[in-house]
């Protein structure tokens, strides 16, 4: 979108006029021609969270070149890694002054579900109500359930591991769910094998060899159709589409947002008399910026703080791009659909210019309607270009 070019360009002239302002300083032209070269450079995501969260295990899942561990200040954008979330993992989300670049992980999340046959399936069920909950909307962008540890097995399952599993979900169908009962029962030194079956334990967790045996009997009868399966059930594709929606197709925008917090940063740290103009600058780019404006007023719509009739609601969400970006994912467009897409936009233009007229609707309403008008516009202009 040409919005966005336009934004890559204040953002960078914003950057430069804060290496002239500083240039007397040292420590904060040393910081800003950081942040000007890591401007150009893909965008990077830090993993965080606790210790033994599953942080370098999420990492080997997603086998990304600029995914990192840990919060650094060279990261555009956060996975938290968090189990049943805590106050402190609110502490961690919060003070962020845009918060618009953090996806949550529910991480070791087969454990969340008792590493019960369907424990994903829970952990994604808490994911979703998760993501619905004002306080932690406000906080993330997304909440999403990973088994990072069926991930990678499920990414790197070997023969000799498939043959394994295949054997165990040979057994009579009482002995397996007895020797998978337990982590103690499962290593029982008495029994054959149990060299195999450590390694077993080791790569896929109780939750993952309980999963693969039941999957086998059902008919995932060949190494790669099983490892397909538990790559799916895993979550990993699920945080895959997650990244992709709001941090790959955004990312001029959690670029242009990484400029933003550290010029304030040098701001904050070394205010100076003559810097009014800079303030008023990185201020106008975060107050006029179309794509700003859509990730803070989903963010209001899903805590609460706005609230639209809610007929309307999801559609204003969709608009805003909480599905995706493209003009055909905000419209709500499907493949099947054979109305012309350009005709479609200008028909919701109409409705939404409506809404920002009416005279019934309270200011915070009217104002979240002309958000989405210009979203519209926006859509409308795309569609024209092309
Ligand atoms: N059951 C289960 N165990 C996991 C998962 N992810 C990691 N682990 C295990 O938890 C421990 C800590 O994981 P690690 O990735 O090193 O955590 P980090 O300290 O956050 O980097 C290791 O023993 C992993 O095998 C998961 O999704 N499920
Ligand atoms: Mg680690």
């Amino acid at each position: 979108m040409i919005t966005q070019e336009v934004l890559t360009e204040d953002a960078r002239a914003m950057l430069e006029w804060a290496l002239r302002l500083y240039r007397a300083s040292p420590k904060a032209v040393n910081f800003l021609t950081q942040q000007r070269q890591l401007f150009d450079e893909p965008l990077r995501v830090g993993v965080t969270g606790r210790a033994k969260a599953g942080k370098s295990t999420l990492l080997d899942a997603l086998d990304e070149e600029d995914f990192v561990e840990g919060h650094t200040s060279d990261v555009d954008a956060v996975l938290h890694l968090t189990g049943p979330v805590r106050a402190e993992d609110r502490q961690a989300l919060q003070g962020n002054p845009l918060p618009v670049n953090t996806i949550v992980v529910l991480s070791r999340a087969d454990e969340l579900g008792g590493g019960r046959v369907d424990a994903m399936t829970s952990a994604k069920m808490v994911a979703r109500r998760l993501r619905a909950e004002p306080e932690l909307g406000e906080l993330c962008q997304d909440v999403v359930a990973v088994d990072g540890l069926l991930a990678v097995a499920g990414r790197t399952l070997t023969d000799d591991e498939f043959d394994a599993l295949a054997a165990l979900a040979a057994l009579p169908r009482e002995e397996l769910d007895e020797l998978v009962l337990s982590t103690d029962r499962f290593l029982n030194p008495s029994l054959e094998d149990v060299v195999l079956r450590q390694g077993l334990l080791e790569r896929l967790g109780l939750f993952g060899v309980r999963l693969s045996t039941t999957l086998v009997r059902r008919g995932y009868g060949d190494p790669s159709r099983l490892a397909a399966e538990l790559v799916q059930r895993s979550g990993l594709n699920d945080l895959r589409l997650a990244v992709q929606l709001h941090f790959t197709e955004r990312a001029p925008v959690l670029k242009a947002r990484s400029a933003l917090v550290a010029v304030e940063t040098v701001l904050r740290a070394e205010p100076r008399p003559d810097a009014r103009g800079l303030h008023a600058e990185v201020e106008r780019i975060q107050v006029t910026t179309q794509d700003f404006r859509e990730l803070r007023l989903l963010a209001a719509l899903q805590t609460g703080r706005v609230a639209l009739p809610s007929e309307i609601t999801a559609e204003a969400e969709r608009l805003l791009g909480r599905g995706g970006t493209s003009p055909a994912s905000r419209l709500g467009f499907g493949l099947d659909d054979d109305q012309d897409l350009l005709q479609l936009a200008l028909s919701v233009l109409d409705r939404w210019q409506a809404y920002a007229s009416n005279p019934v609707w309270r200011r915070a309403q009217t104002d979240a309607a002309k958000t989405v008008v210009r979203t519209c516009e926006g859509i409308i202009d795309t569609l024209a270009r092309h």
